[in-house]
């Protein structure tokens, strides 16, 4: 097969804003080239993109598509390397790889199919869901406060942070061809109704705008929403830096210094 689609049956359920993801992901790949584009994914319902998108991919354990996509990048600095995640996937149990490959500045891109509970295994609460989330391992409503994952990133040192909505298609296009683009560690969360077990639609299109410029303080704008019930969603780039990329400094090989030199401050 040559082309970009897979005969696999799509086990998506109706609705699911996964479908816009795949769309994206597939026009942006036939820009670039199948052969210059290399995904990774973890296990879960976001996980099948890999099995609809017809390119060099990497299907992964449970938390690892960040790990693999590193290793991959790292091994062909040409290609252009996307990690598609969970929430679940990406903030339980692989949320070492996040920050790792973000404070690395891995070159590659970190799409999070943000859809607030670990939907394949049938609504477990993940480490995003609301306060109060109603699901098979907390019955009696998630005692924790939602994690904050564009924080996460930011504090590993991100260089590229944004966010999107699967309900506004233009919009995903448009961001994540900016993250593909950012030379250095992008990562795209994109709100995602799960309509079986978190159908969040309606909310995220009353409840979000898209902000029309990089902000001068990305701190403040990404703690504006709290993934709970308080304060409108932005939607954008949050963040832009240009930094030497984890590729790159490893193509030098570093730099050796003493420990008479590190307490001289002198690196
Ligand atoms: C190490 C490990 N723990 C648990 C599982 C079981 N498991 C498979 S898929 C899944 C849920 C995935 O949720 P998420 O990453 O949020 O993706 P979604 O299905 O919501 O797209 C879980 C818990 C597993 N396969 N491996």
């Amino acid at each position: 097969m040559s082309d970009i689609n897979m005969e696999t049956e799509n086990t998506w359920c109706p609705g699911c804003g996964n479908f816009a993801i795949e769309a994206v992901t597939k026009k942006g790949i036939k820009k670039i080239g199948r052969n210059k584009t290399a995904i990774t994914a973890g296990i879960g319902c976001h996980a099948k993109i890999i099995d609809y998108v017809n390119v060099n991919s990497f299907y992964g354990l449970h938390g690892r598509p960040v790990s693999l996509a590193v290793g991959i990048k790292l091994a062909n600095p040409e290609l252009s390397v996307l990690a598609f995640s969970g929430d679940g996937d990406s903030l339980n149990e692989g949320i070492s790889h996040l920050i790792h490959a973000a404070k690395r500045n891995s070159d590659i891109t970190v799409v999070i199919h943000q859809n607030r509970n670990f939907a394949l295994t049938v609504k477990q609460f993940t480490a995003s869901s609301p306060k109060g989330f109603v699901s098979n391992s907390s019955p009696e409503g998630n005692v924790e406060e939602p994690l904050n994952t564009l924080e996460v990133a930011n504090s590993a040192g991100a260089t590229f942070i944004s966010r999107s909505f699967s309900g506004d298609i233009e919009h995903l296009q448009e961001t994540m061809e900016k993250a593909v683009e950012h030379k250095g560690f992008s990562l795209i969360e994109v709100l995602q109704s799960c309509p079986a077990w978190y159908d969040t639609n309606s909310y995220y299109r009353e409840n979000s705008y898209k902000m029309e410029k990089v902000p001068k303080n990305p701190d403040k704008k990404i703690r504006e929403w709290n993934y709970d019930g308080e304060g409108k969603i932005p939607l954008g780039v949050f963040k832009k830096q240009e930094k030497p990329t984890y590729e790159e400094k490893m193509a030098r090989k570093g730099k050796k210094v003493s420990v008479e030199e590190v307490l001289k401050s002198k690196i």
